[in-house]
């Protein structure tokens, strides 16, 4: 989502500010700004709708000059896409602002600021911290107090920062709901959304806490908690390279990830296992015994959303089938506004690429105060808010994802639940035996992930087929129809194409209306226990004219034929099958998206990483 990126220093900051906004790009935007005091003391701001590159010409035409400054991409959740929505937003041309998040109660602040005399020249929620600041300002004796008295007047989540041309070697930054991380520099300072922002110029970080509000001088980085007291905030050295967000020889982000799973997965599975057995450490957190909750548990209650929804679906039928124990799957947005019910010793189990998606957290934050036994989450950035708040965290190794559409943290959170179910099974009577049958699987994975990449050039082939088409349906049983569903999302999010995933036995109830030769059918066919449920489905689809591709074991028996173009995909173990299976279908979304000729990396209206709800 939106990328924040801000400044105090003593050389000019401009191209700082820009290469970090740049660097958040992936995240998905529409618009972009930046503004600088100069040394003249005056506010300088450039916006402009569109892409970076827009703005950073804009700046390389009217160089700004400076070492104040603050910038920002916007993914509007408040106002249409435009310049004049675009952050900064400036008060009595005095306060400038960015901000991340959604304040809900815009309109009422909106309302008294109207009567106080300002004047709105945006349609963004944003524009009420400017102006609200700027009226406090009038009595409080610092920009400092006049964020902490604007905060507690907020409704909803902002990761915000102001400065004030008046007091030009400050930032006031104010973190809740929204990641903010201060960079530590010599003689300057840096914060920004996401450190990646900031590699360029520092690799000593400290995250902001909830409800943190901190001033940041050239000098000094004063935080201070929600009761505003002054705290310290470790920092750390970041571990991730600073090329991490190159492409390399890759045309996309996306296409780079997708071959980088076979050392993904084994990076994720490095250190984990110890004589066939998961080492239970890889789910450790600060003073907790995660040997002992995992034996404990009786339940699992997993939450989470978008693709990582559809890794938690297939971790329920691993748990139920292998582990023997209960799961239940939701979607984070409807578990935190809904009533529930805790089952006794349940652990609550979040997962999510990014570690600060909005729902999840706010609904690992709901599952503490409603009492279950334990938390866990599965998340791909370390200190990220998801890892701080959970009692464990289970961290996936699959690198920087860079791509708004998740490939490499999908398949790398699978191994994590996989993981998870054989250190909860072992407890609850899963035979030595199986459990090494399901380590020795996972430990093939990588093996067999390239021998499936190397099919690239068939679905590539078959992706022609789709260009034309304004429609599909993708069919998968047991743990393949999660990995149906997310090949339907994968499909939709580049390609723009409507995709709808069925589980195969559903086709009767209704989707079989919608069946004729406009609307390609993608059926997903390991050879497991369903795989004859499965063929008299195809046969339905057949039966109705439908056009079918198949991805299916080779010893399925699968042939093509004039209404079936056949796949062969390498025999797998059962165990890992929906982890292999997921590649030939995030290699056809690919190949489809660039025949269609969209924004692969950062598909129209999405964003990585939906810091907002
Ligand atoms: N609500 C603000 C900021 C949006 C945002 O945080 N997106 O990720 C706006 O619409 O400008």
């Amino acid at each position: 989502m939106c990328g924040i990126v801000g400044a105090v220093a003593q050389r000019d900051v401009a191209d700082i500010l820009v290469e970090g906004l740049r660097r958040l790009e992936y995240r998905g935007y529409d618009s972009a700004g930046v503004a600088i005091i100069n040394n003249d003391n005056e506010l300088q701001r450039v916006r402009r709708l569109g892409k970076v590159q827009e703005l950073a010409d804009a700046v390389n035409n009217n160089p700004l000059s400076g070492g104040t400054g603050i910038a920002h991409t916007r993914w509007a959740t408040h106002g249409v896409p435009s310049e004049e929505n675009a952050h900064p937003h400036i008060s009595s041309n005095n306060i400038a602002v960015v901000h991340n998040g959604i304040i809900e109660n815009h309109q009422e602040l909106k309302n008294l600021l109207i009567e106080q005399g300002y004047v709105f020249t945006s349609q963004t929620d944003t524009e009420v911290i400017a102006h609200l600041v700027d009226h406090l300002l009038k009595t409080e004796a610092s920009l400092l107090a006049a964020v902490q008295k604007a905060c507690k007047q907020f409704i909803g989540a902002y990761g915000t920062v102001i400065m004030d041309r008046r007091d030009p070697e400050r930032l006031v930054v104010a973190r809740s709901g929204s990641p903010l991380v201060i960079g530590y520099g010599l003689g300057e300072n840096f914060l920004a959304s996401d450190m990646m922002a900031l590699l360029p110029v520092t690799r000593k970080f400290a995250f902001l806490e909830e409800g943190d509000v901190a001033e940041i001088t050239r000098f000094e980085v004063n935080i201070f908690d929600k009761k505003g007291n002054a705290v310290e905030r470790d920092a750390t050295e970041a571990q991730v390279s600073h090329d991490a967000g190159d492409k390399g020889e890759y045309r996309h982000y996306m296409l780079k990830e997708i071959y980088e799973q076979p050392t993904a997965i084994r990076n994720t599975l490095e250190n984990r296992i110890i004589d066939n057995q998961i080492n239970t450490e890889a789910f450790a957190g600060d003073g907790v015994n995660a040997d002992q909750i995992l034996k404990d548990i009786d339940h699992v209650q997993i939450i989470a959303c978008g693709t990582s929804y559809h890794s938690g679906m297939v971790a329920r039928y691993w748990l139920e089938q292998y582990a023997g124990v209960s799961c239940n799957i939701e979607i984070a947005s409807e578990f935190r506004y809904r009533k529930s019910f805790v089952p006794k010793n349940a652990l609550l189990v979040t997962i999510s690429q990014s570690g600060e998606t909005a729902d999840t957290l706010a609904a690992l934050r709901l599952g503490k105060e409603l009492g279950y036994a334990s938390s866990l989450t599965i998340c791909n950035v370390p200190g990220s808010s998801l890892v701080r708040e959970s009692d464990m965290a289970f961290m996936t190794k699959a690198g920087a994802e860079i791509g708004v559409a998740s490939t490499k943290a999908f398949t790398t959170q699978l191994v994590g639940l996989m993981m998870m179910t054989i250190a909860i099974g072992k407890n609850k009577g899963m035979t030595p035996e199986l459990q090494q049958e399901l380590v020795q699987s996972l430990m093939s994975l990588p093996a067999k992930i390239d021998e499936v990449l190397a099919l690239a050039k068939d679905i590539e082939a078959l992706a022609e087929d789709f260009a034309d088409k304004h429609h599909s349906l993708f069919l998968g049983r047991g743990d393949q129809y999660p990995i149906a569903m997310e090949g339907a999302l994968k499909l939709k999010e580049i390609s723009y194409i409507h995709a709808e995933a069925y589980a195969a036995g559903e086709l009767k109830h209704g989707p079989l209306a919608l069946i004729d030769a406009d609307m390609p059918v993608i059926v997903v066919a390991p050879n497991n226990d369903l795989i004859e449920k499965l063929k008299s489905n195809v046969e339905e689809v057949r039966a109705r004219g439908g056009l079918m591709y198949v991805f299916a074991d080779t010893d399925a028996k699968f042939a093509s034929d004039d209404t079936m173009k056949v796949i062969q995909v390498p025999h797998c173990d059962e165990a890992i099958a929906p982890i292999v299976y997921t590649l030939p279908l995030q290699l056809l979304s690919y190949y489809v998206a660039i025949i269609k000729g969209t924004d692969v990396d950062q598909p129209r209206n999405l964003a990585k990483s939906v810091t907002v709800e």
